[in-house]
Parts: structure tokens; C-alpha cells; sequence
């Protein structure tokens, strides 16, 4: 190379940088920025389907989303999130029965124990005529749209002292930890206990200082958390087969080119199979686990339970808000 080309060559190279530079910042200004914020602390399914969303969409849509995961309520709390949505300060969430109840009473069916029977009865409920009813619901009424059902796993009983608990007498002035909403409160009486509302985050302190007796939680929840290490039986109650659904800001959600979209809800299906997928078989080994850990598993009378916590309900202002028929609808299911 000759004098006068060294003497450019600097330059020529940082003009090149320059064209990158803002070549990047074109590029990443023109992506779709989607946040995701979850309550849900990194280990679990629930948290890690995210970054399968993530990585769905990254191949099916190169350099069309920034997709950005906040877990552990780090972007906003437990609950806030559909809200958040609805405003479009948030684009993506997952949503519990409880949330969606307030504006939908329909979902309010779902937040009472022993509705579900099992897991396939979960599914076949959310993805058939069912779930599309509901959330075409939510989508009129809540400026959120679900994408996918997730599976959170059955909750449990999770003890911080050992107790026989046979059936819901045994319970009587346990302080149950309960997410802090009306619908989950009254789930928690129903089992029979004194339920005091926390919001996820502050469980582990909770069991750990004695200011709760107990929790429930899934099972792989009560792993992820680290919930066991404060804890000392689990009881098979099995009171609620959870769902979590995956929604997105309605707002966000039209700003989507249609190609888009179906891609969304492609990532979005994906990230919830996985989540199915493993939670279904951790559920499977968790108990041994959990003893290996030194906690005691006992089963209850669940017979006793469900009877109380059904008969709960059908007394309660909660199940008059229910629509006529939904829950036969429901039970119809097989
Ligand atoms: C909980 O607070 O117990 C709960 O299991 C309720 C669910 O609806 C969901 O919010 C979940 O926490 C979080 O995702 C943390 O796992």
C-alpha cells in the first residue's frame, strides 16, 4: 500500500464504523421492542418458556423483535401486570384466573378449587369452545389478548411445621399465605385455613420468619423457589389445577402486521408447550425430591376437602357471579 493510502486508511475505517454504528441503530430502532414481565423466579418453567418465546421468534422473524425478559417482578409487580398491559406500558405477561375475573367474571369459575380435575381436562377446557368464549371476553373488556395456556402445575399444601392434616378441621387457624386478591383469599378459607394475603415474592421470608404456617404452590414452584429448604411437609391436597395464561397488549398486539402476529402466537404456543412439556414430567419426580430434602409427603382425605371447598363456593356471592351454566359447561368436559 502506498503513502497516500495509509494516510486514509484511518479514516476509511472509521467512516466504515460509523456506517455500522448507525447502521445498528437503524436497525435496532426499527425492531419491535417486547417486554415481558413475569413474577416468576428464573428456574422455573414459567420463566424459562420465555426465552423459548424468545428464540421462536428470533428464527422465525429475524431482526423484527427485541424481546426483552423481566423476571422476578423486577419490571412490575405481581398482578399489575394486565393493567400495565391495557395501558400499553407492558407488552407481554402472563395472566392468572384471578386476574382475568375482575373484568370477567367467566374466568372467576376457575379460580375455585376442584373445577379442573386434571390436566388434560385443563387443556381441553382452554383451547376449545370454552377458552375461546372467555377470551374473546377478555379481549373485548380487558385491552389484552391471550395467546396460549400454560399449565402452572397443581397447587399443594406446603407446611413450614409438620401437622396431620386429614381434612379441612386440621387446617383451622393455620395462617395459609394466599396471593393477595379477593378470589385467592376465599380459596384459602375454603381449604379450612386463615388465609393471609402476600404477594409471591415475599413467601420464602414469610416461611422462614414464621409469619405465615404455610403456602400453595405448585410442586415445581415449590423446587424453583426454593421454597423447601423452609419448609417441612407437603399435603396432597391438589385443590387447584392452575393455569397461567400468556397474553399480550391488545395495543401492541394491533400495531402487528398480520405475518407478525401469527408468528407472536406461534413463539408464544411454542414457549407454553415447553412449559407443559416440563412441568408434566417434573411433577412426575418431584416427590422424591422433595423428600430427599427432608420434607414429609402425606396424602389427605381429598374427598373431605373437596366437598368443603365445592360447598364453599356454591354459598359464597363469589360462585353467584358466575355464569349460568358455565360450570356444568366445565364439568362437561371429558
Ligand atoms: C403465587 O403467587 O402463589 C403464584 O403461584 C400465583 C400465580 O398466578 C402466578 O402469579 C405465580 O405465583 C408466579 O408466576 C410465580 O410463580
Amino acid at each position: 500500500m502506498n503513502a497516500f493510502f495509509l494516510r486514509l486508511a484511518p479514516a476509511a475505517l472509521l467512516c466504515s464504523l460509523l456506517a455500522t454504528a448507525l447502521h445498528h441503530t437503524a436497525w435496532a430502532q426499527s425492531k419491535t421492542v417486547l417486554r415481558i414481565s413475569s413474577p416468576a423466579v428464573p428456574q422455573d418453567w414459567h420463566a424459562r418458556m420465555w426465552t423459548v418465546f424468545k428464540e421462536s421468534l428470533d428464527a422465525s422473524a429475524p431482526g423484527e423483535f427485541d424481546v426483552q425478559i423481566y423476571l422476578n417482578s423486577s419490571l412490575f409487580k405481581q398482578a399489575a401486570e394486565p393493567a400495565a398491559m391495557a395501558r400499553g406500558n407492558l407488552e407481554l405477561s402472563t395472566v392468572s384466573a384471578a386476574d382475568l375475573s375482575r373484568q370477567v367474571p367467566f374466568f372467576s369459575v376457575f379460580t375455585a378449587g376442584y373445577v379442573l380435575r386434571d390436566v388434560p381436562h385443563q387443556q381441553k377446557v382452554f383451547n376449545g369452545p370454552i377458552g375461546e368464549d372467555g377470551f374473546k371476553q377478555v379481549s373485548e373488556r380487558m385491552g389484552i389478548k391471550v395467546l396460549a395456556t400454560a399449565y402452572l402445575g397443581t397447587r399443594q399444601l406446603v407446611l413450614r411445621e409438620p401437622r396431620s392434616v386429614k381434612t379441612p378441621v386440621d387446617l383451622k387457624g393455620i395462617k395459609l399465605r394466599m396471593p393477595a386478591s379477593k378470589e385467592w383469599l376465599f380459596l384459602g378459607e375454603s381449604l379450612g385455613a386463615t388465609a393471609t394475603p402476600l404477594s409471591f415474592g415475599e413467601v420464602y421470608m414469610g416461611l422462614k420468619t414464621g409469619t405465615i404456617d404455610a403456602q400453595d404452590n405448585p410442586l415445581p414452584t415449590v423446587r424453583a423457589a426454593r421454597f423447601y429448604e423452609v419448609s417441612r411437609q407437603v399435603v396432597l391436597t391438589g385443590h387447584l389445577v392452575d393455569a397461567l395464561f400468556i397474553a399480550i397488549s391488545q395495543k401492541t398486539w394491533d400495531s402487528l402486521k398480520p405475518a407478525q402476529q401469527a408468528k407472536v402466537q406461534q413463539a408464544a404456543q411454542a414457549a407454553a408447550r415447553y412449559n407443559n412439556d416440563n412441568r408434566l414430567q417434573e411433577e412426575t419426580q418431584i416427590l422424591d425430591f422433595l423428600k430427599q430434602q427432608g420434607l414429609s409427603i402425606s396424602t389427605p382425605d381429598v374427598a373431605a376437602f373437596r366437598q368443603q371447598v365445592t360447598g364453599a363456593y356454591k354459598a359464597s356471592d363469589i360462585s353467584k357471579s358466575w355464569p349460568p351454566g358455565l360450570l356444568e359447561r366445565i364439568q362437561a368436559v371429558r
